[in-house]
């Protein structure tokens, strides 16, 4: 056993076994995101087929041919691993000894590529079960146009294009640049517009850039102070939330629970600004 502290997330002790399975669990997601990064590039501006989602948004053969490479790769090298993926649901159990858990979203970010804005990514995050508890493992998240990659393991630090990151160290709420994004899947329309006229006023900025994975990779590096969103999928966020996580930040739900993927909400920020967004939450829900 080797005691390990990820600076943003609660204490674990990982196994020996855990931290190889880290390892090659990323050398494994590096060349999926090769892969699914090729796919993604080779439709982009030439799409022949968009389709609406019932409440979901877009979805394209793009979306479709890059969930199975991922798949086709991971299934390959972890055959008792489970896979959730955006377009085709949970894989069977295949009864595995690690209950080992793939959350992934093979284009994060449709409407921006189904538009050509090149902000857009595949995310790749891994939870395994250690000592009864699911803990996120790996994260992966590679937006190909941009030449990101942004890559965690639990307790290991974060990194973009293998160099460290941190999330942000300033802890005014004027000096904050935020992101969020919106979600018109439930009636709080007005509640989040609240919200937005509140950081309008009173920090430096907000940005809406469509794709959480990456919004939550930002903030990791320090370039948004923080970022919210509702109704959010596993594959949206788990990824992101590592990643931010190992990058100093706090992920918690919108009353401040510590975040899990099956979680639909993300506030996610570096702690003195997770506090100062946490409370204009709260304060526009109590109205
Ligand atoms: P997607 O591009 O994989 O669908 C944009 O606000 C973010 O929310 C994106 O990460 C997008 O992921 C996600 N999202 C979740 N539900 C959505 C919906 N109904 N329409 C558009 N984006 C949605
Ligand atoms: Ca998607």
């Amino acid at each position: 056993m080797t005691p390990i502290l990820g600076p943003g997330a609660p204490p674990v002790v990982l196994p020996r076994e855990a931290i190889e399975l880290a390892q090659t669990a990323l050398k494994a997601s590096f060349r999926a995101c090769d892969e699914a990064g090729a796919v993604l590039k080779k439709h982009y501006g030439r799409l022949k087929s968009v389709d609406e989602k019932f409440q979901a948004g877009l979805v394209s053969e793009a979306d479709r041919e890059s969930e199975d490479t991922i798949k086709r790769l991971i299934h390959g090298q972890f055959p008792d691993h489970q896979i959730l993926g955006e377009e085709t649901g949970l894989s069977a159990d295949s009864g595995g000894t690690w209950k080992a858990l793939w959350m992934i979203d093979p284009l994060d970010g449709t409407t921006n590529y189904v538009h050509r804005v090149p902000f857009f990514c595949i995310s790749m995050g891994l939870e395994i079960e250690i000592h009864g508890r699911r803990e996120l493992l790996v994260g992966v998240v590679d937006a190909p146009l941009m030449n990101w990659r942004y890559h965690a393991a639990r307790g290991q630090g974060a990194f973009l294009n293998s160099s460290p990151i941190e999330a942000s160290r300033r802890t005014e709420f004027r000096e904050g640049l935020f992101a969020t994004g919106f979600s018109n899947s439930d009636n709080t329309l007005d509640q989040q517009m609240e919200l937005l006229l509140e950081v309008i006023r009173k920090a430096r900025g907000i940005r809406r850039l469509g794709a959480a994975a990456l919004d939550l990779c930002m903030v990791a590096e320090g370039v948004f102070d923080g970022f919210w969103e509702r109704n959010l999928q596993p594959w949206d966020t788990a990824a992101g939330v590592l990643i931010a996580r190992e990058a100093g930040a706090v992920a918690t739900d919108f009353s401040g629970r510590p975040f899990v993927p099956t979680y639909k909400s993300v506030l996610c920020a570096p702690p003195a600004q997770h506090e100062h967004v946490l409370q204009h939450m709260k304060r526009v829900s109590r109205r």
